[in-house]
């Protein structure tokens, strides 16, 4: 598996901006395989481990799980995929979580889609979405707010000096926005 060409996007975006609805779409119209980084934590703390635990305190809180714990996650999918072509859905969420990832899969993304949406419209949908998540309460959201605002620009930021960053505007039909999207991998720029 060592030996299969990465193609790596990763998929950015506050609480509730539609990352995981957007990569749906981009899974059915251009073959990539979906690792939502929250998804693996959640089933880590379905699987009762001992990382498990740990993640349930923090996710509860909203806050940003050890990247170890993490990456490790995210290697284990990478490694037994045929796939090479990976969208990668809600991480790195901050410097640390981006540098662990480097080191650790010693890769980095050909591009980085960040869904710009504005917070009220986040907490609206989060709301909305009544899927028995833990941390989709009033009070964690707002938790998962802050830690958003004062961590995600520096990975933004860092992509976008590298010519990397997608920036789409996140208000709209899921359809219209996924028209936002399209030609980010249409394109061919992965
Ligand atoms: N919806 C979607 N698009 C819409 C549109 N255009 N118009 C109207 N409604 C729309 O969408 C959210 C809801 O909105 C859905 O009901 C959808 O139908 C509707 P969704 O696509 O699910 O948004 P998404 O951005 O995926 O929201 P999510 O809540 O999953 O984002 P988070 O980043 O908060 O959650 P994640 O699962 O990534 O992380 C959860 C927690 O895990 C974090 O808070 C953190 O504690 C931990 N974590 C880490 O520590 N490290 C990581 O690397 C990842 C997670
Ligand atoms: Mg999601």
């Amino acid at each position: 598996s060592k030996e299969k060409n990465l193609f790596i996007t990763f998929v950015l975006g506050g609480p509730g901006s539609g990352k995981g609805t957007q990569c749906a779409k981009i899974v059915e119209n251009f073959g990539y395989t979906h690792l939502s980084a929250g998804e693996l934590l959640r089933q880590e703390i379905a699987s009762n481990s001992e990382d498990g635990a740990v993640i349930l305190d923090m996710i509860k809180e909203g806050k940003i799980v050890p990247s170890e714990m993490t990456v490790k996650l995210l290697k284990k999918e990478m490694e037994s995929c045929d796939n090479g072509k990976f969208l990668i859905d809600g991480f790195p969420r901050n410097e640390e979580n981006r540098i662990a990832f480097e080191q650790i899969i010693g890769a980095e993304p050909n591009s980085v889609l960040f869904f710009d949406c504005p917070e009220e419209e986040m907490i609206k949908r989060v709301l909305n979405r009544n899927e028995g998540r833990v941390d989709d309460n009033i009070d964690t959201i707002r938790k998962r707010l802050k830690v958003f605002a004062a961590s995600h620009y520096p990975v933004i930021e860092y992509y976008s000096k590298k010519g990397k960053l997608y920036k789409i505007d996140a208000i709209g039909t899921e359809d219209e926005i996924f028209e936002r999207v399209r030609p980010v991998f249409a394109a061919c720029k992965g």
